[in-house]
C-alpha cells in the first residue's frame, strides 16, 4: 500500500504561520486545547458526557462509551434518548431565538429572488414536511431516498425524516439514474423525496424524470414519490405513486411532535464509494453523531451567534449533512444556502455572495479554489469581502499554492485557514488546526481534535513513531464514528477493521512531521478522488466492461491541475470491434449514463492488452505511472507475462 504513495515534498513544510486571530476570544486557545486534549484522551468518557450537555435529551444518557474494535461493536450514549430535529429547531424556538435567520437561501440565478427563514419558519416547514410523510404512511425505521437539489427544502427533508424517525438516504443530484436505483434497492426504501428539476448554472438538472426512470429499473419499486415544484417544469406525474407537495401537504396538521429516538437508532445512510465493489451504505446513529456535529461546529468554525457560516457542499455529501443541515442548525447559527455554481454567472459569484450577506465565516473545496485560482484576483477583488473572519477547505488535500492564495488573495492574510481532515465514515472533522489555537502550515491538515488519536503503522501494521509517513489509522472510537454498513455488517468489519486488526483503518496515507502536524498525502487503497468527490477505482471500471463492446477496463488516478486527481481509463475491445474516435466519445457518454457526471473519464485510452502478470493480475502500478506520464520509475516489470505491453501503453499515452 504504501508504495503507491507519492510523498512528495511540500513546500512550506517547516513554515508554521501564526494563526492571524491568536490572542482573540476564540473558543480555544493553544493553552486550552492541550487541556481539553488531554482531557479527551485520559478520560473520554467524563469529557463526552460534559461535550453532550450541548444537546437536550428526552432522557439523559448514563453510560457514555461502550466500543471495541475487535470484535467490532460501537455504542456511545447507548441509554440516551433525543430527537435531533428538535435539538436543531424547537429548542431554539421554545428558548426565544424563533425570529432569528436560520437560512439564507440563495438561488442559482442571481436575479431571482433569495429567500431567509427564521428559526420558527424552518420549522414551520420542516413540521409540514414530516406531517406529509406521515400522511404517506413514512414510519420510524423507514428509509427514505432524498434526490434534490441545494433547496430548502432540501434540508428540509432531511430534518422531516429525523424528525419522525426515518432514516434518510441522501443521494447526490449530479448521480444517474442507474446510481439512483442501486441505492434506492440496495437499503429496500419506500419513499423518494424529489423536485421536478435542479437550476445550475443556468440550466435545469431534470431529477423527476431521472427519478422515473430509476423506478423503471427491475426490482427498483417504491410507495411513494413527493414532487416539490422548484423549477416550474413540467413532470409526468404517476397516479397513485407520485404527489405534488404543494398538493397532499396543503392541509396537513400544524403539530407534528418529534419522535422519541434511543442515541443508537439510525439516523442516516449515506452511499460512498470503496476499494472493491458497489458503494457502500454508511449508517450513523442519533446520539453520538449529533454530540460530535454540534462540538465539531462549535470548536472547529469557532462559531459564535449572530455571525453568518457558508459552507459551499452539497446535501448529497456528508459535509453538507454535518456542516450545512446539522452542526450550524444545533449550535442556533445563521448560514447560507446555496443553489449555484462557483462560476455563474461569472467567477466572482462566491465574493459577490460573501458581501451581499457579509459572509463571516466560509467553507470549501480545495477544487474550486484551485479553479477560481485560474481566473485571477480580479473576480475576488471586485467583491467586499471584510467580512470573513475564518477560511476552511475540506474534500482533499490543498496544495500549498492554493492555500497561498486562498489565504493571501480571499483572506488578505487576516483570516485563519482551517484545512479539515475527516470522511463520510467519521461524521465530522478528525484532524485540523483550531483557529486561534494553532499556527498553520499550508498543505497540513494540523493536528487530531478532542478523543481522536491518530495513529501512523507500516503495510504490515508496524506502528511508526515520530516524525514518518505510514497509514493512517484511528486507534479509539469517538462518537460521530458510522455504525455499520447498512444490510451489511460484514463488509463494515471487512472494510475498515481487518486490514490492521484493532484499529480503524482510514484508507489514507499520511505523514506526521517534527512538529507533529498531520499531512494527509491522498489514499492508498482504489479509491480517487475526483474534485473532491471520492470514487472507487472499481465502479468506473464496471461501468465501461457494462458496455457490450468492451472486454476490459482498469481505471486509475492521476494528477489534475483542477480536479486534484483526473480519471484515466484503459480499455480494451472486444474482439473484431474497431477502435475510432466515435467509440471513445461513446464510451465516456456510458460512463456518464451509468454513474452520473462527475465520473466522466478525463482519458479513455483503448489498448490491445492490459499489463498482467502471469497469475492475470493487472499490475495497476504500471498502469497509475504511465497515466502520470511518469516512465522513468515503472518499477520491475520482470514478473510481466508480456512487458511489449508496456511500451505500446507509452506509445499510446504519448499519442493524446
Ligand atoms: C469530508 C469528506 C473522504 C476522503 C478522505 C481523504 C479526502 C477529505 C481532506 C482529505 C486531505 C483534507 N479528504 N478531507 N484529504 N485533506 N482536508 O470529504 O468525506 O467524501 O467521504 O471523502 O477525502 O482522502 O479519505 P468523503
Amino acid at each position: 500500500m504504501l508504495d503507491r504513495l507519492d510523498i512528495k515534498a511540500r513546500a512550506g513544510d517547516k513554515t508554521i504561520i501564526p494563526s492571524p486571530q491568536e490572542g482573540a476570544p476564540t473558543h480555544c486557545t493553544a493553552e486550552e486545547y492541550d487541556r481539553l486534549y488531554a482531557e479527551s484522551i485520559s478520560n473520554p468518557d467524563a469529557f463526552w458526557a460534559k461535550q453532550a450537555q450541548r444537546l437536550d435529551w428526552i432522557s439523559k444518557p448514563t453510560k457514555i462509551s461502550n466500543w471495541s474494535f475487535d470484535p467490532v461493536d460501537i455504542k456511545w450514549y447507548e441509554d440516551g434518548c433525543l430527537n435531533i430535529c428538535y435539538n436543531a429547531l424547537d429548542r431554539h424556538v421554545e428558548a426565544g431565538r424563533g425570529d432569528v435567520t436560520a437560512l439564507i437561501f440563495e438561488p442559482d440565478d442571481p436575479e431571482q429572488g433569495g429567500r431567509t427563514l427564521t428559526y420558527a419558519e424552518l420549522l414551520a416547514d420542516v413540521v409540514k414536511m414530516a406531517g406529509t410523510l406521515k400522511k404517506l404512511g413514512v414510519k420510524k425505521g423507514d428509509r427514505v431516498t432524498i434526490y434534490m437539489p441545494m433547496i430548502v427544502e432540501g434540508a428540509v427533508a432531511m430534518l422531516a425524516c429525523s424528525r419522525i424517525g426515518a432514516i434518510h438516504s441522501v443521494v447526490f443530484g449530479g448521480f444517474s439514474p442507474e446510481a439512483l436505483a442501486g441505492r434506492i434497492k440496495d437499503c429496500k426504501s419506500n419513499y423518494v423525496i424529489t423536485v421536478d428539476a435542479g437550476l445550475r448554472g443556468g440550466k435545469t438538472v431534470p431529477l423527476k424524470a431521472n427519478v422515473d426512470a430509476a423506478l423503471d429499473h427491475d426490482g427498483v419499486d417504491v410507495a411513494a414519490v413527493l414532487v416539490v415544484n422548484h423549477a416550474g417544469i413540467d413532470v409526468a406525474i404517476t397516479e397513485g405513486r407520485d404527489h405534488w407537495y404543494h398538493e397532499i401537504g396543503a392541509d396537513v396538521d400544524a403539530d407534528c411532535p418529534c419522535e422519541p429516538m434511543n442515541a443508537e437508532d439510525p439516523l442516516f445512510i449515506l452511499y460512498t464509494s470503496g476499494s472493491t465493489g458497489t458503494p457502500k451504505g454508511v449508517l450513523h446513529t442519533t446520539g453520538g453523531y449529533a454530540v460530535w456535529v454540534a462540538t465539531t461546529f462549535h470548536y472547529v468554525f469557532d462559531y459564535k451567534l449572530g455571525e453568518v457560516f457558508w459552507c459551499s457542499a452539497d446535501i448529497g455529501w456528508v459535509t453538507g449533512h454535518s456542516y450545512i443541515v446539522y452542526g450550524p442548525l444545533l449550535n442556533g447559527a445563521t448560514e447560507v444556502m446555496f443553489e449555484g455554481i462557483p462560476n455563474y454567472p461569472d467567477f466572482g459569484r462566491f465574493w459577490e455572495i460573501v458581501a451581499k450577506y457579509k459572509v463571516n465565516i466560509f467553507y470549501t473545496a480545495p477544487t474550486a479554489i484551485r479553479a477560481l485560482m485560474r481566473e485571477g484576483e480580479a473576480p475576488v477583488k471586485a467583491h467586499d469581502r471584510s467580512s470573513i473572519r475564518l477560511l476552511g477547505t475540506v474534500g482533499e488535500p490543498i496544495n500549498p499554492e492554493a492555500w497561498r492564495w486562498y489565504y493571501d488573495v480571499v483572506g488578505e492574510g487576516k483570516s485563519p485557514i482551517i484545512d479539515t481532515w475527516w470522511q463520510t465514515e467519521t461524521g465530522g472533522t478528525m484532524i485540523t488546526t483550531l483557529p486561534g489555537a494553532h499556527g498553520m502550515k499550508p498543505g497540513s491538515a494540523g493536528k487530531p481534535f478532542f478523543g481522536i488519536q491518530p495513529q501512523l503503522v507500516d503495510n504490515e501494521g508496524t506502528v511508526l513513531e515520530g516524525a514518518t509517513s505510514g497509514n493512517l489509522c484511528i486507534i479509539a472510537s469517538w462518537p460521530g464514528q458510522a455504525r455499520s454498513v447498512y444490510g451489511d455488517h460484514e463488509r463494515f468489519i471487512h472494510t475498515y477493521f481487518s486490514t490492521y486488526k484493532g484499529k480503524y483503518f482510514t484508507g489514507d496515507g499520511c505523514k506526521r512531521d517534527e512538529d507533529d502536524y498531520y499531512w494527509i498525502t491522498g489514499r492508498v487503497d482504489d479509491v480517487i478522488n475526483v474534485s473532491g468527490h471520492r470514487m472507487g477505482t472499481a465502479e468506473v471500471e464496471s461501468a465501461l466492461v457494462s458496455h457490450p463492446k468492451v472486454a476490459e477496463a482498469a481505471v486509475v488516478g492521476y494528477p489534475h491541475d483542477i480536479k486534484g486527481q483526473g480519471i484515466y481509463c484503459y480499455v480494451t475491445l472486444n474482439a473484431g470491434v474497431e477502435t475510432s474516435e466515435e467509440l471513445i466519445t461513446e464510451l465516456r457518454g456510458h460512463v456518464r449514463i451509468e454513474i452520473g457526471p462527475i465520473a466522466t473519464p478525463d482519458h479513455l485510452h483503448l489498448t490491445p492488452a492490459l499489463p498482467k502478470t502471469r497469475s492475470g493480475k493487472i499490475m495497476r502500478r504500471i498502469l497509475r505511472k504511465i497515466a502520470e506520464n511518469d516512465y522513468g520509475a515503472l518499477g520491475d516489470t520482470s514478473t510481466l507475462a508480456d512487458p511489449g505491453v508496456v511500451d505500446s501503453l507509452i506509445e499510446g499515452r504519448l499519442n493524446r
